[in-house]
């Protein structure tokens, strides 16, 4: 049966235009009530951090006012904040994760 090929062709030609898909920074920001060690379960629980640098993710964010936990797909960030956010309510603590597009 007669097919109409013309689109296919310019679809062959045409330069591929593949946008990268952007990333986003999962932050976290400080406080004065949420403990240490809390914080720093958090970042090896949920960041698969070992403890050496979770210790120092925290403490960057205990000085600096925020600290970067990784960068991921929006998707992947939108549900990292979502459970350490909850996560954090859960235990009463007013931990606050964000995220911003780098
Ligand atoms: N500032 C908190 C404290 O002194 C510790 C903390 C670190 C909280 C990082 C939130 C984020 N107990």
């Amino acid at each position: 049966p007669y097919r109409d090929d013309d689109n296919d062709l310019s679809i062959q030609l045409a330069e591929p235009k593949l946008k990268k898909p952007p990333l986003f920074k999962v932050i976290l920001l400080n406080d004065d009530f949420t403990p240490m060690d809390f914080v720093i379960e958090i970042l090896m629980q949920f960041f698969a951090m070992p403890k050496e640098k979770a210790t120092q993710v925290m403490l960057q964010v205990h000085t600096q006012g925020v600290g970067v936990c990784g960068t991921y797909s929006k998707d992947v960030a939108e549900t990292k904040v979502y459970i350490v956010n909850e996560y954090s309510r859960q235990h009463q603590h007013p931990l606050l994760c964000s995220m911003e597009e780098l």
